[in-house]
């Protein structure tokens, strides 16, 4: 090419995307740069290339390579379309609509109507994956074309999804269960040349996008499983709505991920299922910039937008995206932009808002007719053979008794199980006294010329003298004995968050830096040649699609520990769709089990109202039928068993911990060595010191040794001070043998540092005074307050003050 000609290529390289054709219904009018206003015979050529049904947004991509191999693409003469596979697919999924639509007037179903060439463009993906070399694909979508992509792509029979439709198995969902384009499923997606690709569509909440950094998590956890360090055999593929993806935050934090370390999957290929409408608003209410697309430009990756009604540009840009991820290992987006022919579900209209927007929309063929009409054919006759077939799948649906299961679980998930509470699934925790002095060493142990800094190298030869017995163990050395143990059990052990490879408190330091060459090195990691993986990562500054994703990697990998740290437990609300629609109510929802550990840094330290709280009353209130466990262990010895039972029982529930911050390295909350080398966790802790007291105080977590203390000082030996290590499921059991040992009190306290709307006390007093009847039962804590904890230090010391002494006035004092 001439340099005059390069310039001019360069304009449309640069630009073109903005004039190409890309709505079939003239909502999004091409644009006319001035950059653009070229004549010539080079302007006609680049013209055709970027400025007809494909427009592609690369030029951003600082890497010349990349930019040049979709140049290259974008520049050359389309290869000939497989038209009558692709005319097949548009009328099967399109029928498919239709018969859907005609039976089920009054019924959601979300109808891909308008971008039905989401199909063949799913099939095209599929098909150059598995040729690179993909056996899996984790897709997640939302409601929009779900019932469509299930039966068209993941393989499910139509009478599966139409004996959803008539609901035929109400009694085995009473209670539990979730809307039919909610629920996840398997299948095998058989290519053109017949090779098989396993497909996992992500279960969902409501929440748009919220399933995105869940399906990251579980191709990652697939990939360790399926492909040791590779990224190959298994490909994520997430749809998006426009409005969805435009507005929702969490989308931007999962494209975030990306090329993060500890994140990345190779590469997330993107499809927006762009039908330029999000319920009834329209693009400019939705998005600040021309495409809702845009947000992917945080990353250097290119965008192809394509006009939907065009199938067979629809396909290239498909099987460009594909290639693109298998050869780059980067994201990619396809902008797939049609139209939404029906309202937002069917029973809703759409002319009360776009009512001209929708007479054009009324007199649009579906796209199988206008691709048969441009490949002149005649799809009647085929359309109503299918429309036939499905009839009588539709029919036969109607004698369906039950429900079939739409996934398959795999095997590795035979070992678990979730369900009740059983105290028979309680296993063995403690550890032999060798085991942890050899750990002890192990975590010092760093290679040859590695600098440690010197006040790292001062807690690293404590750690050593507490495990040989020397000293008590405290917090941070606890949880790495129970990593090591762990991972000298076999079990991998996977911990993320801010800062958490030091430790928000400096309490960690399971990685360590080289003084001279800040070269990071993890001794847990190191410490055998084959070893179980011990992942330790320093998450990006993210809470939603943090969580999300470990949510994810639980699902696909229920071997290993996998936990979640806040940097401080407030900041968990920043997850809040995650611990209320994926970690509480999966399993009641999807049947689908989590072992998901969460380290939630809790306790009244006068921090002020965001450093607190983690919020003990909001996971309490999601605790139901025992979908998970919430425990606030007050010892080093305690979480350490903790940690250990979680991973080596058979139950996976999700284990949300109230972890402490100023009691990390308090002497009181450090354990000796026998509580490590036996014993196990104590879901109660009755009092040790006075064995017939007239009161009982029952709390969790660091006001336990605070009241302790108080006691001390006080020299009252009459009062019991129990530790309530495990708020759910509730230790009803534990309580009352604890408190049958003190049967001269007349009057149990709950004593807690929260305001009297927060902590456990809503959770907690109610089954106190079941259980403790007939002693007087009363409740010590702060008044009701709008936010967690006061803004002042010494206002935080007097309110402490206060309710130690209100803990030790009787009652009738009061
Ligand atoms: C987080 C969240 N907020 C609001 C909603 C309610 N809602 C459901 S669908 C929808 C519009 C979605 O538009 P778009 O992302 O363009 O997808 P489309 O339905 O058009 O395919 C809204 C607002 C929701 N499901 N999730």
């Amino acid at each position: 090419m001439s340099l005059a000609d390069e310039a001019v290529f360069d304009a449309f390289r640069r630009w073109g995307y903005l004039a190409a054709d890309l709505d079939p219904v003239g909502y999004l009018q091409p644009l006319a740069p001035s950059e653009l206003a070229l004549e010539g015979s080079a302007a006609a050529r680049a013209r055709l290339c970027y400025c007809r049904s494909i427009g592609a947004e690369f030029m951003h991509i600082p890497d010349a390579e990349r930019r040049q191999w979709v140049a290259e693409r974008m520049e050359a003469e389309p290869p000939p379309a497989d038209s009558a596979r692709v005319l097949e697919r548009l009328i099967r999924a399109g029928i498919f609509e239709q018969v859907l639509q005609s039976r089920y007037p009054g019924t959601k179903r979300f109808s891909l109507e308008g971008i039905v060439a989401l199909i063949p463009v799913m099939d095209e993906m599929l098909d150059r994956a598995a040729e690179l070399g993909a056996e899996q694909m984790v897709l997640a979508m939302s409601h929009r074309g779900r019932l469509t992509v299930m039966v068209h792509i993941v393989g499910k029979s139509p009478e599966d999804v139409f004996a959803r439709f008539e609901d035929v198995d109400p009694r085995s969902f009473l209670g539990g269960g979730d809307v039919k384009y909610h629920l996840g499923a398997t299948g095998d997606y058989v290519t053109a040349h017949g090779s098989t690709v396993e497909i996992h569509m992500v279960s969902n909440p409501s929440h748009l996008e919220a399933v995105d950094p869940v399906a990251m998590g579980r191709a990652r956890a697939k990939q360790a499983r399926l492909c040791g360090r590779g990224t190959t055999c298994v490909l994520p593929l997430l749809l998006h709505g426009d409005a969805a993806f435009a507005g929702q935050g969490t989308a931007a934090e999962t494209l975030n991920l990306a090329n993060l370390d500890g994140y990345t999957v190779g590469g997330t290929v993107h499809i927006v299922v762009n039908n330029l409408i999000g319920f009834t608003a329209n693009p400019p209410d939705t998005s600040s910039s021309r495409f809702a697309a845009d947000v992917a430009k945080r990353l250097p990756i290119p965008i192809f937008h394509v006009n939907a009604e065009d199938p067979d540009a629809a396909i290239r840009a498909a099987r460009w995206a594909v290639e693109y991820r298998y050869k780059f290992r980067s994201d990619v987006v396809v902008d797939l932009i049609g139209y939404r022919r029906h309202g937002h579900s069917e029973i809703d209209d759409p002319t009360t808002t776009q009512p001209v927007r929708y007479r054009r929309i009324a007199a649009l063929p579906p796209l199988w007719e206008s691709y048969a009409r441009r490949h002149q054919t005649d799809a009647a006759r085929r359309a109503a053979e299918i429309r036939g077939e499905l009839e009588a799948a539709l029919k036969h649906a109607r004698t369906i008794r039950k429900n079939l299961p739409l996934r398959q679980l795999p095997p590795y998930w035979d070992a678990f199980m979730g369900g009740a509470y059983d105290p028979a699934l309680e296993v063995a925790t403690a550890a032999p006294a060798e085991e942890l002095s050899a750990i002890g060493e192990l975590l010092v142990r760093v290679p040859a010329g590695f600098s440690i800094h010197p006040k790292v190298k001062k807690l690293l030869d404590q750690r050593v003298q507490m495990t040989q017995g020397r000293h008590a163990i405290d917090f941070g050395t606890a949880e790495l004995l129970a990593y090591g143990s762990l991972l000298r059990q076999r079990t991998p052990v996977r911990l993320t968050g801010q800062d958490s490879r030091r430790g928000t408190f400096n309490q960690r330091h399971a990685t360590l830096f080289d003084t001279q060459t800040e070269a990071a090195y993890t001794p847990l990691a190191n410490m055998a040649i084959q070893q179980p993986s011990f992942e330790v990562y320093d998450s990006p500054l993210s809470e939603a699609a943090v969580v999300g994703f470990e949510y994810g990697y639980s699902r696909d990998y229920p071997e290993t520990l996998v936990l979640w740290e806040a940097q401080f437990g407030d900041f968990a609300n920043g997850a809040q769709v995650y611990i209320d629609q994926f970690i509480s109510a999966g399993e009641d929802k999807w049947g689908l089990l989590s072992g998901l550990v969460l380290l939630l840094p809790h306790g009244y330290e006068g921090q002020g109202p965001e450093h607190s709280s983690a919020r003990v009353e909001r996971f309490l209130q999601l605790a139901a039928r025992d979908n998970m466990q919430i425990c606030q262990p007050t010892t080093a010895a305690q979480y350490f068993h903790l940690l250990r039972r979680q991973a080596l029982r058979r139950w996976r529930k999700p284990l949300v911990v109230f972890t402490p911050k100023g009691m990390l390295r308090h002497p009181a909350a450090a354990s000796p060595l026998q509580e490590f080398t036996s014993g196990r966790f104590l879901t109660v802790i009755a009092d040790r010191e006075v064995t017939d007291a007239t009161r009982v105080l029952v709390a969790t977590g660091k006001i336990v040794h605070e009241l302790r203390a108080e006691r001390k000082k006080r020299g009252d030996t009459r009062t019991a001070i129990f530790a309530l290590e495990q708020l759910y499921p509730f230790p009803e059991k534990e309580l009352v043998a604890a408190l049958n040992q003190h049967p001269a009190a007349r009057e149990v306290v709950w004593v807690q540092e929260e305001p009297a709307n927060m902590g456990a006390m809503s959770f907690l007093m109610p089954r106190l005074r079941r259980l403790a009847k007939p002693r007087a039962v009363r409740s010590v804590k702060l008044s009701a307050s709008p936010s967690p904890a006061t803004g002042s230090g010494k206002g935080h010391e007097v309110q402490q003050k206060t309710l130690l002494a209100l803990a030790f006035t009787t009652a009738k004092a009061q």
